[in-house]
């Protein structure tokens, strides 16, 4: 008989879900049957990956997955795709009390080379005494209650935070669940990484040309930090938020807001990170509590691991000065 410990105890995403509600006083179990939703619209979108389609298509493909996924759960007031320029409020009789904000398929254009892509989403309770407005989304992303992406790769990964912590879930395709395989995620206070598209180094200011230099030629007794670019922002910030470092999109001369959606792309991420302990800002402060003004809104982006960000912080507040 094999010592092999057989595990019998397997902790589901909706079993995890339901027991972090617990926690919380208000539990209703509203947004674990949402969550259940979201499982659902991400499972399929994942599976649709696999067919090679045009990307193109895979876009419009997961949008409809997701949306439709969402409406039929009972519980979304308001969403905001990036495939959508306007906000879909969902109609009455389906209409329930949170906002879903998503990328369907981050960095689809990656597709056809088999890089790993990725739905990026954040929930909003609506306001009190809101019946589901597109105000209910122009909010901080401190006031989100659930952030999360799944990344699709050689398996579907899921990491998701209720304000609580960061937990990660893969789906186990037998069973058609997501199981508990990274427990209470927590991001390195320092990583050897820095992620960035070198390609814009012509249009960076000083103080990112400054920085990023930092930690190509540091000081004697020092090693410099390894460079990992993928072009996927959920590819790249798994990685960061696993081993550490920090990810940027910085605003440059041709980007005056940077490139990364705040909403939907930036918010959720800056979540995440901040729940494993590190940080994220946009060069003049925390991203969390910028209010955006649009749904469609573009931020800059630092976020990684506690000191790495910080060292940018210090740098950047030194040419702010000037
Ligand atoms: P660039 C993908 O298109 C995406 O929206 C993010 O997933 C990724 O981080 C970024 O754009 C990459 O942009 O300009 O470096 O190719």
């Amino acid at each position: 008989m094999s010592d092999e410990k057989v595990t019998t105890d397997i902790i589901t995403l909706s079993r995890h879900v339901l027991d972090e509600q617990r926690k919380h006083k208000e539990a209703s179990g509203e947004l674990t049957l949402l969550l259940n939703a979201v499982q659902l619209g991400v499972g399929l979108a994942g599976a649709s990956n696999v067919q090679g389609e045009e990307q193109k298509k895979l876009d419009v493909i997961s949008n409809e997955i997701f949306i439709n996924a969402l409406r039929s759960s009972g519980r979304v007031a308001v969403m905001v795709s990036e495939e959508d320029e306007q906000a879909i409020i969902v109609e009455d009789g389906l209409r329930g009390r949170y906002c879903v904000v998503f990328d369907p398929l981050d960095g689809s254009s990656n597709i056809d080379a088999g890089v790993n892509v990725g739905t990026i989403f954040g929930i909003y309770r609506t306001r009190p005494g809101s019946n589901g407005t597109v105000e209910d989304v122009l909010r901080p992303g401190k006031e989100m209650v659930v952030a999360g992406y799944c990344m699709y790769g050689s398996s579907a990964n899921m990491v998701l935070s209720l304000g609580n912590g960061v937990n990660g879930y893969t789906l186990d395709n037998a069973i058609g669940e997501f199981i508990l395989t990274h427990p209470n995620i927590r991001i390195p206070s320092r990583g050897k990484i820095y992620s960035v598209n070198e390609g814009n180094a012509m249009y960076w200011d000083e103080a990112c040309t400054e920085y990023f230099n930092s930690l190509k030629f540091p000081p004697p007794g020092k090693n410099p930090y390894s460079a990992r670019y993928i072009g996927s922002m959920v590819a790249d910030v798994h990685r960061t938020l696993l081993y550490g470092g920090i990810f940027a999109y910085p605003a440059d001369k041709k980007s005056k807001n940077g490139k990364l959606r705040l909403l939907y792309e930036c918010f959720p991420m800056a979540y995440l990170v901040e729940q494993a302990g590190g940080k994220a800002v946009n060069g003049s402060g925390r991203i969390l509590d910028i209010v955006p003004d649009q749904i469609h809104a573009r931020a800059p982006i630092f976020l990684g691991s506690n000191d790495d960000v910080e060292d940018w912080e210090k740098i950047n507040e030194k040419f702010a000065k000037k």
